[in-house]
Order: C-alpha cells, then sequence, then structure tokens
C-alpha cells in the first residue's frame, strides 16, 4: 500500500504535478495521476507516475498550544490537527522554473490509487470507492461540529426518534438529518472548512468531471449528513416495511415515480426536463451519463452497520428500479432481491457511483448497536438544475457568504470551486453576491 500525498501550493491552492509540456513541473487545480507524490526519505519526493523528483524541505511552524486553541474555538474540536507541515522545493532552478514563485506547498494524503485507477473502476463497473477523501482528523472535526448541533437541539432529536420509534423500519427512516435540527439561516458549510475540503476534493473533482465528460459540474443540493441509528426496534414496529429501492438525481426514481421532486408538483420536474432535454432530449431513457452521487462515510460502512445496499451495474439497465423490487421487503439474495449487495469501507473513504445504479438504505440492517454516519452528496453537471431551485443550497450558500473565517482557512483554488458548485445560481453560475462577500472578506 502507497503513502500517496498531494502537494498543495500555499500561495494559490493549486496542485504540484509533473509531466506538463513546457518544463515538467506545473500547478493545476484539480488532479489525475501526474499530481501524486510519495516520500523518498526525509526530503525527497518522487512522482508516481512520471518518476521525476523533487527536493523539499520542511518550513513554517505548526500551530503552538495557544493558536491551535483559537482554531479549535473558532471551527470546532481537532480543527488545529488540519494544518498540515509545509514544505520549500529546493534545488535546481531550471527545473522549478515553471512554478514562479509557488515554492511552498502543504501535503494532503492522497487516495491509495492512482486516479486513473478509480475512473478505470468507474468506466467498468460504474462504481468505485475512493480512499483517504477525509483524513481522520477531518473525520472528527466534522463529527464535534454535528455533535454539537445534536446537544444543541437534544429535545428536538428526541422527538424524532420517538416518532421513528414508533413505526415499522423504512428505507430513509430511522434516520437522524442534523440538517434538519438546525435553526434558519444555520449551516455546516459555514461552520468548518472541513466540509469544503472534503467535497472540493482535487481527485474526486477530476473523476467526477473525467467520468460525466463535462468541465462544469456542480452540487445539485447541498451535501446531506445521514444518521443511520442502531437497528434497535423490538415487536411490531421491528417489521421491515417494502420499499426504498431507487435511482438518484436527475433520473427517474422509479418506475412508478418519474421526478424526485414529485412532492413538488409537475412544474419543478419541467424545469429539470427543460434543462436537460436540448443536449439530451431521450435523457429519462438513461443513455447519457447525468449525475453521479458520492457518499463519504464517516463511520466504518459495512454489512453490520447497514451499508447501504446496491444492485450493481444497474446504471446500464435501461428502466428505473421496477415495481418488483419495491413490491415486497428486501431479502438480499432471495427472489427480486437476488443481487443485492453491500460495499465495506472505512470511515473518511466514499462510494462514488453512477446516479442509475439502484440502490436502497437499509435501516434494518444496522445491527452494530452504533450509528452509521456519512455525508451524502449528489454531482451533476452544471447545465443540469439544481434538485429544488430554492432550498437548503441557497440556505447553506447565504450562510457561507458570512463564514469570513471559514473563507479564510480555505485556499483559492477551494474558494473558486465552492462558489462554483455549492453556491451557484439557478443557471448555475457562481452567485455574484457571494463571490463579492468573499473578495471583500479575504481583504479584511
Ligand atoms: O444512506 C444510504 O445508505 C443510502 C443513501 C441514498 O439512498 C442516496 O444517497 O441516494
Amino acid at each position: 500500500m502507497h503513502d500517496y500525498i498531494l502537494l498543495v501550493s500555499e500561495s494559490t491552492g493549486l496542485h504540484l504535478c509533473d509531466g506538463t509540456k513546457e518544463s515538467g513541473l506545473g500547478l493545476r487545480p484539480h488532479c489525475d495521476d501526474n499530481f501524486v507524490w510519495e516520500w523518498e526519505g526525509d526530503s525527497s519526493l518522487r512522482n508516481a507516475a512520471t518518476g521525476a523528483r523533487v527536493r523539499a524541505e520542511q518550513c513554517g511552524e505548526r500551530p503552538g498550544p495557544k493558536q491551535a486553541a483559537e482554531i479549535d474555538a473558532r471551527f470546532g474540536a481537532g480543527a488545529s490537527l488540519l494544518v498540515s507541515q509545509k514544505y520549500r522545493l529546493v534545488g535546481d532552478s531550471q527545473q522549478l522554473s515553471g512554478l514562479a514563485d509557488q515554492l511552498v506547498f502543504s501535503t494532503r494524503p492522497a487516495p491509495a490509487r492512482l486516479p486513473s485507477a478509480y475512473l478505470a473502476d468507474l468506466e467498468k463497473q460504474g462504481w468505485t470507492v475512493v480512499e483517504n477523501v477525509m483524513s481522520p482528523a477531518m473525520v472528527s472535526n466534522l463529527t464535534a461540529n454535528i455533535n454539537a448541533v445534536r446537544e444543541k437541539n437534544a429535545e428536538k432529536e428526541a422527538r424524532v426518534k420517538a416518532d421513528q420509534d414508533s413505526r415499522p423500519y423504512s428505507s430513509n427512516d430511522n434516520v437522524i438529518r442534523p440538517r434538519s435540527l438546525m435553526g434558519e439561516g444555520e449551516s455546516f458549510l459555514g461552520m468548518t472548512p472541513t466540509i469544503t475540503q472534503a467535497l472540493m476534493h482535487p481527485v474526486s473533482l477530476w473523476l467526477i468531471e473525467s467520468y460525466l465528460g463535462v468541465d462544469d459540474i456542480h452540487y445539485c443540493q447541498c451535501p446531506g449528513f445521514s444518521i443511520l441509528r442502531p437497528a434497535e426496534k423490538t415487536g411490531e414496529s421491528a417489521r421491515v416495511m417494502p420499499g426504498g429501492w431507487h435511482a438518484d438525481y436527475p433520473y427517474p426514481l422509479t418506475s412508478e415515480t418519474e421526478a424526485h421532486t414529485y412532492r413538488l408538483g409537475p412544474e419543478e420536474f419541467e424545469k429539470l426536463d427543460a434543462s436537460i432535454s436540448p443536449r439530451f432530449p431521450d435523457w429519462k431513457r438513461r443513455k447519457h451519463r447525468l449525475g453521479m452521487q458520492f457518499n463519504i462515510a464517516l463511520t466504518d460502512f459495512t454489512p453490520e452497520t447497514g451499508a447501504t445496499q446496491f444492485v450493481l451495474g444497474s446504471h446500464e439497465f435501461d428502466t428505473p428500479p421496477p415495481t418488483e423490487l419495491n413490491a415486497v421487503p428486501t431479502v438480499a439474495g432471495e427472489g427480486p432481491h437476488k443481487d443485492v449487495v453491500q460495499m465495506s469501507f472505512p470511515a473518511g473513504s466514499g462510494i462514488l457511483y453512477d446516479s442509475r445504479t439502484y440502490h436502497r438504505a437499509p435501516p434494518e440492517l444496522n445491527i452494530s448497536g452504533k450509528e452509521r454516519w456519512a455525508m451524502l452528496t449528489c454531482i451533476v453537471p452544471s447545465f443540469v438544475r439544481d434538485l429544488r431551485a430554492r432550498d437548503d443550497k441557497v440556505e447553506s450558500a447565504d450562510a457561507f457568504a458570512n463564514a469570513t473565517d471559514v473563507h479564510a482557512a480555505l485556499t483559492p483554488r477551494e474558494l473558486r470551486d465552492v462558489l462554483k458548485m455549492l453556491c451557484d445560481d439557478e443557471a448555475g453560475q457562481p452567485r455574484r453576491d457571494i463571490e463579492t462577500a468573499v473578495a471583500a472578506a479575504l481583504q479584511r
């Protein structure tokens, strides 16, 4: 197993790559194989794709106890651990000439394999698991922020749980959604830089753009946190209801229900159709790549913790999940569910899959006695409209606009990407008001 890393320029947030035509070394926003490095000793880095070497010396100071306490107070427990060691590239001035004055880099763990290996998985099977999207420090900082919201809203959560306990297991139930506990105007995106850092991961963005075959992508809603409670029901409520099988946005949800926005009426679906059909008139027939789901585990996903159930390969099927899948309770390996599987992967990894894939959350299977935590995200080409015109994506973007501390903690590259992908308007363009607010905050 390799300990691959990415090198992030201190001044621009761009990533160091080898293999550019001009001079070998270069800087770009998103990362394919040529951006992956590994240490050879204390001061030599080797490019995992090209074998090129650069020398690097430690520089800068890690936060001292006082500064660490300030960072933790601002962004939640453990945030100071996210500040990584910096390195200055040294040596051959011709080799470094393409970098101008961008010679100081921080390191970030990279996924365990080269980006092209994950893309090959996606092309072959429509899904892959990307490791190290979040470091243990990122996971624990995000968890601390979510727990703070839960503690503040403990009574509300207790009411939600009591309601859930009174009914049988049903997919998408027995889940705590911390977002729904929060007050108006609050947003996780504005609380800690960790969320943006995870969502704007330079390897996952490269993978998604490459698989979808577009340069412009965006999140179709504000990422949701989902906490699947342990399956501890007894008596009548321990029954399992049929259902839960679906495909993700923008594709038809099931054979019976075309629109993800069915509760909002046909107008919303017409707007979605209008955003896609000029390019792909027959898009509902599931022939084109129009969406990916990226679900990042914040606790381990295993069969015992209730990992998502999939019919892998179903992204190639012509129709949405058929009636029979949702007609009887799911028993993996039996009857209409004979091909149902669960994928295991550890906290900090994400499963990235084609949105056409049939899948279901299985609340009845979390027999671990613990909660299963995840950040659920959906990404589409920018021309595909958001899941809803005005929803928590807009609310969280508004909160992000005021989160000046978070802006200062992100790199210019991360800021550009979050403005484009999570703070965009109905036409998929970054909102000017938020761009202006962020620029003003950074000048202060
Ligand atoms: O929580 C899960 O296991 C499944 C989530 C899901 O259905 C989705 O992301 O669309």
